[in-house]
């Protein structure tokens, strides 16, 4: 049946401002009527030209409202030349899956439906996320383009009649005519793309005699946490099928929930709890891992649940990576942090001569330098850890990565630490998250620091808490030129910089859905004392920070939401 489209009139919405990392709002606003039209109406109006007879990947986490969400993309792609569709089974991709499905398909770009580590549920969050061709998150341009497209949209198109009920429920490609032109849905199975590729990254042989123990060695008895979200079904595929891990032991919450079984699909220490006791109280894991929602953030815990802040994560893999086949097949070519990471990473890369950047806060960083081949691995402090063979962060990879490491250092996850520290000295490191402040508040609180940091005496000023004492060196609010193409970012986060090395940032965050989250950052480096804990290390400092920014006076807040 020849279908055809319709132009349906339509008004602006305000804030359809994507943020850090895509739209994200309560799933209630999505469902007002037209919201979620003009969005996908817009990003592909900001696609111009290109748009005509492109491919499109779409999925997401799986989260409540995707399904209309994709009934929707699928209806409004057909009506605006868009070629085809290539969708998740059950709608679901990972961030890092569909990544690499752009890559591997070559194809345009693709929509990912997930607020990433926010809640979900309906009364909680949904998000459109974009990727571009090179499988990345779109950058700032494309991100400002879709946003002025929102601020004048008066129309989308669409095509009533395609009929998308239970359409992704079963695999497979239909074919339909809209307008007199072929338009396709194919529904894949949204693992087997990224289990290849895992495969080729990583010897899975001994990842599985790891897991699986030998002659010669026990097994390493891991517990993989999806925490109810899209990494459930790679996981599956993965640890339990390929790698031969116990699908009651060794994987926990594998199983994508529409609401993340109502918990907060965010790996850390607070939101990842369930794992942190069910590694402590029992000393026969060695190791546990945690996801977020959409499959891009890792936490890494070690046996009696020894955390591994995302900085030192990043900084042992780059010490190790000659243990993984990839980096041995394409090389290493530098190494990346955003701004807020602490410098670990930064003295393994003195090292080994590599060549390293830092960058904002967000993936979509990072890119134009791996396209550029300048950087083969990179991370962020918010459990974000990836290389060059997506273009995004990428969870599994990570706990992939970590085990490769355990299997060829034959040390447990603390002694790694240790010696790494032992060897470059520690950057401590923790993250104080002050959620749902009043906005107001907070941006107050943002006006004060700007004001301060620019005043004259500033620089050179003396703080004390518990007895130390830190003097500032430096203070601006941070700014990046990326040295591919020259874009400017500009208002990333106020630095702190002291004369010992140590640092305070302050950044509002770009991912939540209301109010304003604060996040500070607390970092210092010790060359030979490193083995305290971070948090009695660092709170001389953490005491400066809230000095500093008047933070309490401002919002009212006397402890954080969230400690990393
Ligand atoms: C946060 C993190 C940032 C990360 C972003 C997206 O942003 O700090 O490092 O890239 O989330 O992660 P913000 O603006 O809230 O600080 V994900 O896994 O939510 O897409
Ligand atoms: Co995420």
């Amino acid at each position: 049946m020849d279908l055809s489209s319709v132009v349906i009139q339509t008004t602006p919405f305000e804030g359809q401002k994507p943020g850090t990392s895509g739209l994200r709002k309560k799933v209630k606003v999505f469902m007002e009527k037209n919201y979620t039209e003009n969005f996908i109406q817009c990003i592909l109006n900001a696609l111009g030209s290109k748009l005509q007879g492109c491919t499109l990947v779409v999925g997401g986490d799986g989260r409540y409202f995707t399904k209309q969400a994709i009934n929707i993309i699928i209806r409004i792609a057909a009506a605006n030349e868009v070629a085809k569709l290539i969708i998740g089974h059950l709608g679901i991709f990972s961030t890092p899956a569909v990544s690499s499905l752009i890559r591997t398909h070559k194809v345009l770009g693709g929509i990912v439906l997930t607020a990433s580590h926010n809640p979900g549920g309906i009364r909680n969050d949904f998000g459109i996320k974009v990727n571009i061709d090179n499988g990345g998150p779109a950058p700032d341009s494309v991100t400002d383009a879709i946003y002025e497209e929102t601020k004048k949209i008066k129309e989308y198109k669409f095509t009533p009649k395609l009929e998308t009920d239970r359409l992704i429920d079963n695999m497979g490609t239909h074919t339909y005519k809209v307008d007199g032109r072929d338009f396709v849905v194919e529904i894949i199975d949204p693992t087997t793309d990224y289990v290849n590729l895992m495969k080729q990254i990583f010897d899975f042989q001994k990842l599985r005699d790891l897991i699986r123990g030998t002659d010669k060695r026990p097994p390493f008895n891991v517990l993989i946490d999806s925490m109810n979200g899209v990494t459930g079904v790679y996981v599956r595929k993965i640890f339990v099928e390929e790698l031969g891990a116990h699908p009651d032991n060794n994987v926990t919450r594998i199983v994508p929930l529409d609401n993340f079984g109502e918990i907060h699909p965010d790996p850390n220490l607070t939101y990842a709890k369930d794992l942190v006791d069910k590694v402590k109280d029992n000393p026969t894991y060695d190791f546990g891992a945690a996801f977020d929602g959409d499959g891009d953030r890792n936490m890494i815990i070690g046996k009696n649940a020894f955390f591994v802040t995302p900085s030192d994560s990043l900084a042992v893999l780059a010490n190790n990576l000659e243990c993984i086949p990839y980096f041995k097949n394409h090389g290493i070519h530098g190494f990346a942090r955003s701004m807020p990471t602490a410098a670990a990473v930064d003295r393994v890369a003195k090292k080994l001569g590599m060549e390293m950047f830092e960058v904002p806060t967000g993936w979509k960083y990072f890119g134009n330098l791996m396209d550029a081949g300048r950087l083969s691995l990179c991370g962020e402090e918010s459990f974000g850890t990836g290389s060059d063979h997506i273009r995004e962060k990428d969870g599994i990879w990570a706990v992939l990565a970590w085990l490769s490491v355990i299997e060829h250092k034959k040390m447990s996850v603390e002694e790694i630490l240790k010696e790494h520290w032992s060897i470059y000295g520690r950057n401590y490191f923790t993250r104080y998250d002050y959620e749902e402040c009043d906005s107001d508040a907070a941006n107050q609180m943002m006006t004060h620091l700007e004001k301060l940091i620019a005043s004259s005496d500033f620089v050179g000023k003396t703080y004390t808490a518990s007895k130390k004492s830190y003097t500032i060196e430096k203070a601006d609010n941070f700014s990046y030129v990326d040295p591919i193409d020259k874009s400017v970012a500009k208002n990333q986060g106020i630095r702190i910089l002291f004369s010992d090395g140590s640092r305070l940032i302050y950044r509002l965050s770009g991912t939540g859905s209301s109010g304003a989250t604060i996040r500070l950052y607390i970092d210092s480096y010790e060359k030979e004392n490193v083995f305290t804990d971070a948090q009695v290390m660092l709170k001389p400092l953490v005491d400066v920070g809230l000095e500093i920014s008047q933070l309490k006076k401002f919002t009212g807040r006397d402890a954080p939401t969230v400690i990393t």
